[in-house]
């Protein structure tokens, strides 16, 4: 029922190096047409770094892996795309609808298809007030049992950070600081959260997946690379936005799967951009990191 693509097919078969993207970031994570040439270029990226881009999402009801530069479009403009987490997955696919798939959905196709390399921007976590409301995303559930090592910048503080770091210890997923023993906060490369382990090159982080999935230790590995120095806002100046972003979502009522869209969108606004530029120089930075890591993995499958 999957559908990948000629180019991603043969990638797999030959144990080629294969680097999966999400796209709930195009559709519902950034604004046109700033998304498209983001998912343009972070393939690019992919490709310079000597592995092949598998973008996924559901198109007609299939779920595909690996786009070409018109469905990209389709997914960056049409407004009537779908939002897909894993409970979506078979609503979407049985109604033959489209779907943007987020962190969780695309680390569940990815391992599908045999992927286990993904670049993201932000994780999802438990939200802020979450030990109220439960609004704890999917992404979390789906790292503590899919065998796919996920490359983010952290976790903005419209979520809880902390409470999203003690979430992935209790599903025993390794969090792992790329050069840094803090955690990032997505625009930010600090938290005052401290990761509990560090690795520095691509190299460890693949003998890492190795050991872990060759134990049958089940479950992905959050990969936590920082945006680069010169492209980062400070958490104080961010703090303010996010504060702002949040009493409007409530003002809104907004709820549910809404949320974090929204407030994405707002700290856009907010910032007049500059943290839209944040957002593609920490994904850029992330996909060069994603192509040397898969590239290690693959190099490791074949001794
Ligand atoms: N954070 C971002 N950009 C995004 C998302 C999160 O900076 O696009 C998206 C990702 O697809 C993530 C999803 O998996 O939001 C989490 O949504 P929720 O909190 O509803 O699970
Ligand atoms: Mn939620």
């Amino acid at each position: 029922m999957l559908r990948l693509s000629p180019e991603v097919a043969q990638a797999l078969s030959a144990g080629a190096p294969v680097v999966a993207l999400e796209s709930t970031i195009i559709s519902h994570g950034m604004p046109y047409p700033s998304n498209v040439a983001m998912a343009r270029e972070v393939e690019q990226i992919v490709r310079d770094g000597g592995a092949t881009p598998a973008t996924i999402a559901i198109l007609d009801g299939v779920p595909l892996i690996g786009l070409d530069g018109e469905q990209l479009e389709l997914l960056a403009r049409d407004r009537g795309v779908i939002k897909v987490s894993v409970r979506d997955i078979p609503y979407v696919v049985a109604r033959g609808g489209h779907g943007a798939t987020t962190v969780a959905a695309t680390m569940r196709l990815a391992a599908l298809a045999g992927i286990r390399v993904f670049v993201t921007g932000g994780l999802g976590g438990v939200h802020q007030g979450g030990e109220d409301t439960m609004d704890v995303s999917a992404d979390l559930t789906e790292l503590g049992r899919t065998d796919v090592a996920v490359i983010s910048a952290g976790v903005k503080s419209i979520l809880d950070i902390g409470r999203t770091l003690e979430a992935l210890e209790t599903l025993g997923v390794p969090v792992v600081g790329y050069g840094t023993q803090e955690f990032p906060s997505f625009y930010s490369r600090g938290s005052g959260h401290r990761v509990p382990m560090q690795l520095d090159t691509p190299d460890q982080l693949a003998a890492m997946m190795d050991v872990k999935w060759s134990l049958g230790l089940s479950g992905g590995i959050s990969i936590a690379n920082p945006v680069p120095a010169q492209d980062e806002i400070p958490a104080e100046e961010m703090d303010g936005v996010i504060a702002q972003a949040l009493a409007d979502c409530a003002a809104h009522g907004i709820t549910g799967k809404d949320i974090t869209p929204y407030l994405l969108g707002r700290i856009v606004e907010i910032t007049g951009g500059d943290s839209l530029r944040t957002n593609i120089a920490l994904v850029r930075n992330n996909a060069r990191l994603g192509a040397q890591l898969a590239v290690a993995y693959a190099a490791r499958q074949h001794l």
